[in-house]
């Protein structure tokens, strides 16, 4: 499966960061997977000339601009941090 990210990645606190927040939750449910960070980030004007290109995967595998996104092996997309923790947590890695 792959993390879709910021560019901080799952580093920080999960309470503060949503990224962090879902790697934080697939660790703990025992799950391995790629991280693929994304460019582009609204508070960051000199990223804005790239952002659409830098997103527009995400865009398309989610609909959103927004990450995390998590692709499951059989491509099932779960977008949003309380989601893919919710997913996690009723889908842990070794019953
Ligand atoms: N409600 C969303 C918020 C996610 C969010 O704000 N993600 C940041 C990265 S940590 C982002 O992609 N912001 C859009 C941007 O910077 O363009 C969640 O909890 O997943």
């Amino acid at each position: 499966m792959i993390l879709y990210t910021c560019g901080s990645k799952t580093s920080g606190p999960g309470a503060l960061h949503p990224c962090a927040k879902a790697g934080k939750a697939l660790d703990a449910a025992g799950h391995e997977y790629e991280i693929k960070a994304v460019g582009g980030y609204r508070m960051l004007p000199w990223t804005w000339r790239t952002r659409a290109a830098d997103r527009a995967e995400i865009k398309r595998l989610s609909g959103t601009n927004e990450v995390p996104v998590l692709v499951l092996d059989d491509g099932e997309v779960v977008s949003d941090s309380a989601e893919i923790a919710r997913w996690a947590k009723e889908h842990p890695a070794r019953p």
